[in-house]
């Protein structure tokens, strides 16, 4: 089954979590540890991402790790078009839609396709959409942030990710953010397309979780919180109410 397949099976009962690890934050191990107590709390798939230090090697170490320790798939989302491995058993192949720079909107991806064609690796479309405060991914994509009371901007970027027939459009808040995107922005989105809505950044709590997943997230990313948080209780909390269970 392709990992395309599996999110949507699951996304057929209803919100999933996805836990986003950085592969340059811990060794490889750790990371694998990590991903088997998100799965043991209930946690979906694993992103693995970072704005920078994301190497070949270390990716295709936590892939390896990731898939070994927890059995989720290994999902790459890309800050670049360099650090590609087979290891890994999907991408998101994403653009960033409100960038004003070419290369975050299609040239690094023009670069990367003919290598990953090549490793056979199975590719998921995704229009990725930054909305304000957009933290350190706003700045390093040369983001027009979508501002936060600009709902019919954040409609219209998801419906055009629709339109060119992406398989996913991510309302990104940015990591770290002190407020995730806001639900009525999530919910007026949710409404105005029939693509899976993927929704992350400043996701830390399980009211934070609960009010993205009423309002419409098909899929939540939490990731600062699992870097910093070891209370196995608050992570089972978090993803239970971005689940619904
Ligand atoms: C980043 O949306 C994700 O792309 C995760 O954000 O680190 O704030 O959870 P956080």
């Amino acid at each position: 089954m392709t990992v395309k397949q599996y999110l949507l099976d699951r996304m057929s009962e209803g919100t999933l979590h996805v836990a986003l690890l950085d592969p340059d934050k811990q060794p490889a191990s750790k990371a694998g540890e990590m991903a088997r107590h998100m799965k043991e709390a209930g946690t979906d798939a694993i992103f693995i991402g970072g704005s920078t230090g994301v190497t070949t090697q270390n990716l295709s170490e936590t892939a390896r790790a990731i898939k070994e320790a927890s059995g989720l798939p290994a999902i790459l989302f890309p800050g670049n078009g360099e650090a590609i491995s087979a290891d890994i058993d999907a991408l998101l192949f994403m653009s960033l839609m409100n960038s004003t720079d070419l290369g975050w909107v299609n040239r690094a991806q023009v670069q990367a396709a003919p290598y990953i064609k090549k490793l056979g690796i199975e590719t998921i479309p995704m229009g990725y959409i930054v909305v304000e405060p957009g933290m350190k991914v706003g700045e390093v994509g040369k983001a027009a942030l979508v501002k936060r009371d600009d709902i019919k901007g954040a409609v219209a970027y998801a419906t055009a990710c629709e339109m060119f027939g992406m398989d996913l459009a991510y309302l990104e808040a940015g990591s770290g953010a002190g407020q995730p995107v806001p639900p009525e922005m999530i919910s007026a989105v949710k409404k105005s397309i029939s693509i899976p809505l993927v929704v992350g950044g400043g996701i830390r709590s399980p009211e934070a979780a609960e009010a993205a997943r009423k309002a419409g997230a098909d899929i939540i990313v939490t990731g600062t919180l699992i870097e910093q948080c070891d209370d196995m209780s608050k992570l089972r909390a978090v993803v239970k109410a971005a689940k619904g269970i």
